[in-house]
C-alpha cells in the first residue's frame, strides 16, 4: 500500500459541541501523520465545490447551509492506506448506521449533524487538501514515533 492524504474536518455541530479534541485524537492515535490543521470559516462558494458531485440532491441547500453555519477544522492526514482506514474511523453516514466505536457511531445521531468529513478516495484526499489549503499551510514532519508504528 501507499502513503495516501486525506482530508478530514470537523464540521459546524463537532466544533459547537466541543468535540474537536476527540475527534482530532481518533486519528492521532491511530498513527497517522497531522500534516496541516485550522478553524475556518467556509465561504459558501467553496463549499458548493467540496460538495460538487451532490449538487443535484435536494438535501444540497442545507448542506452547504451547515457546513456554512459556523467554524469548522480542516486537516490534512497523511499515512499508508489513511483514506480508507479514516473512513472506517469515521462510519457510516448516517450516525445510527455506524458501528459504536467510530466517530460517528459513537457521537451523532443524524446524517445531517454527522461531525464530521473524511475523503472517499485518495484522488479525493490530493483534491480536497488542495481546495482547503493554501500551500504555505501544509507541514512535512517526521513524528518521533515513526519507527514505533512501522518495521
Ligand atoms: P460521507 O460524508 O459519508 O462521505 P456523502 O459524501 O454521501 O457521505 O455525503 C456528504 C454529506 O452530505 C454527508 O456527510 C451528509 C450529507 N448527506 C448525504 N446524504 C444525505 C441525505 N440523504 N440526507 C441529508 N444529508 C445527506
Ligand atoms: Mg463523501
Amino acid at each position: 500500500m501507499e502513503v495516501e492524504e486525506t482530508y478530514i474536518m470537523v464540521k459546524p455541530d463537532g466544533v459547537q459541541r466541543g468535540l474537536v479534541g476527540e475527534i482530532i485524537s481518533r486519528f492521532e492515535k491511530k498513527g497517522f501523520k497531522l500534516t496541516g490543521l485550522k478553524l475556518f470559516q467556509c465561504p459558501k462558494e467553496l463549499a458548493e465545490e467540496h460538495y460538487k458531485d451532490l449538487k443535484s440532491r435536494p438535501f444540497f441547500p442545507k448542506l452547504i447551509n451547515y457546513i456554512t453555519s459556523g467554524p469548522v477544522v480542516c486537516m490534512a492526514w497523511e499515512g499508508v492506506g489513511v483514506v480508507a482506514s479514516a473512513r472506517k474511523l469515521i462510519g457510516s453516514t448516517d450516525p445510527l448506521q455506524a458501528e459504536p466505536g467510530t466517530i460517528r457511531g459513537d457521537l451523532a445521531v443524524q446524517t445531517g449533524r454527522n461531525v464530521v468529513h473524511g475523503s472517499d478516495s485518495p484522488e479525493n484526499g490530493k483534491r480536497e487538501i488542495g481546495l482547503w489549503f493554501k500551500e504555505g499551510e501544509l507541514c512535512q514532519w517526521i513524528p518521533a514515533q515513526a519507527p514505533w508504528l512501522r518495521e
